[in-house]
């Protein structure tokens, strides 16, 4: 019964997010006059002009993010507990080492188990990495038949051969174009992905599932919706990593797409042991920013995914304008560590110019920084990359990660992190 519940729920939701998409504005000249708040200016309205100053600006444009839109997540004061399930020195043709690790996260009596994937090149280590959740299970990131299928819930999915929200051996290898494993093995970099279900399952249940369950909390405001929480997730496999000698864990690249992308985003916000981090396609809640009301909107996200941000977001559905944030401070938080934003063309729902116009106006606090910024105030056209501290390309085609994503992520983390 509970079950049929959650479906209708989400079908609804489904239903919702379909017509809206079709309705939104795609129009440059609807977009309002609206104004960005300036990063280097506090709260108090006195302006940042030193670094020293940043560090206070920050603490306070983090908070606004933390009790306005992401929810505070709570401090983890539990024990990781990783078990090696399985191992094959062989992988990938013998050019890799794949490992499932399991993550046992205990808090107190009540504990969560996460599966980790983890592919190291053949090489020396210990080697940079990058981390990031999938959407489909890890059996779904490449073809290889020895990964286990998650066990938590899975949307269902034709396509995908997920039904009774069990995932299935119809999953596997479905990702493969997303995740582009050999080509960044041969570049000389790891992948640790996990399920983004095992940390927290996609829907709205009232707080009670996935890791919202190892704590004893009661749902106010404030409180973090699943984008925290899953962002949570990427820092307790950081706890892991940090401890795992072929790991370099000073190279960690977080890395998302879609609502992922969102995640990495503040990920990399709440966490500085992320070296780098990239958003593939954020959109609404990620890099793009929600005043120009382009595409989907925080009404339209809220209503849809009731669960994503913390309860306090929903204050400015259709009321982008009273915001005190917007996503070029999202960035701007993640300075001075390079991060990289990327778009498509025929991704306008996740609005193109205004995750480009996020990179212009966080590109200020780099400066301050002493870092290159975005050398950049045009769009550039289709698949021409801008390159900073913080990077930026548009690429052709729709919403997806593919080959040539990954292509310009590479040579980013070459750049920023190679030799470093
Ligand atoms: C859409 C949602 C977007 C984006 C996307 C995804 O339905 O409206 O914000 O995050 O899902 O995660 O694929």
């Amino acid at each position: 019964m509970k079950k049929f519940f959650f479906t209708i729920l989400f079908l609804q939701s489904f239903v919702f997010l379909y017509s809206q998409q079709n309705k939104a504005n795609y129009d440059e000249s609807k977009i309002p006059a609206y104004n960005l708040p300036d990063p280097l200016i506090f709260n108090n309205g006195s302006r940042v002009t030193s670094k020293e100053d940043w560090i206070k600006r920050r603490n306070e444009l983090y908070k606004t993010f933390e009790n306005e839109v992401y929810g505070i997540a709570p401090q983890w004061k539990g024990k990781i507990i990783p078990t090696e399930i399985s191992s094959d020195l062989q992988a990938m043709n013998g050019k890799a080492i794949r490992k499932e690790i399991n993550l046992k996260l205990k808090n107190g009596n009540k504990e969560l188990n996460v599966t980790l994937l983890v592919y190291l090149p053949n090489s020396a280590g210990p080697v940079p990495v990058f981390l990031g959740y999938n959407f489909g299970g890890n059996h779904s990131v490449t073809d290889e038949p020895g990964i286990s299928i998650p066990t938590s819930w899975m949307r269902n999915d034709e396509e995908d051969g997920v039904s009774q929200n069990k995932g299935s051996e119809k999953g596997r290898g479905k990702s493969v174009s997303q995740w582009q494993v050999s080509e960044l093995l041969s570049r000389g970099y790891g992948l640790v992905t996990l399920y983004y279900g095992d940390i927290d399952p996609d829907f709205d249940d009232g707080f009670t599932n996935g890791v919202h369950g190892l704590y004893d909390q009661k749902p106010d405001q404030t409180s973090w919706g699943s984008v925290a929480a899953w962002a949570w997730g990427l820092s307790r496999v950081m706890d892991w990593m940090e401890t795992y000698p072929s790991i370099d864990s000073k190279k960690v690249i977080v890395i998302g797409h879609s609502r992922l992308g969102k995640t990495a985003l503040w990920a990399g916000a709440s966490d500085t042991r992320f070296a780098m981090v990239i958003s593939n396609n954020s959109g609404c809640g990620g890099a793009a920013l929600s005043k120009r009301i382009y595409g989907e909107t925080v009404g339209i996200i809220n209503t849809a995914f009731p669960h994503w941000f913390c309860n306090n977001f929903n204050k400015y559905n259709e009321k982008e304008a009273a915001l005190p944030v917007d996503q070029h401070e999202l960035l701007a938080i993640i300075a001075p560590r390079p991060v990289y934003v990327a778009s498509a063309e025929d991704d306008q729902w996740a609005d193109p110019k205004g995750e480009f116009l996020a990179c212009v106006n966080a590109s200020p606090v780099y400066v301050l920084l002493g870092c290159k910024g975005f050398p950049a105030d045009k769009m550039p056209p289709v698949n021409s990359p801008v390159i900073g501290a913080i990077g930026y390309h548009i690429r052709t085609g729709g919403h997806d990660v593919k080959l040539y994503d990954w292509q310009q992520y590479l040579e980013f983390a070459d750049s920023h992190l190679k030799n470093r």
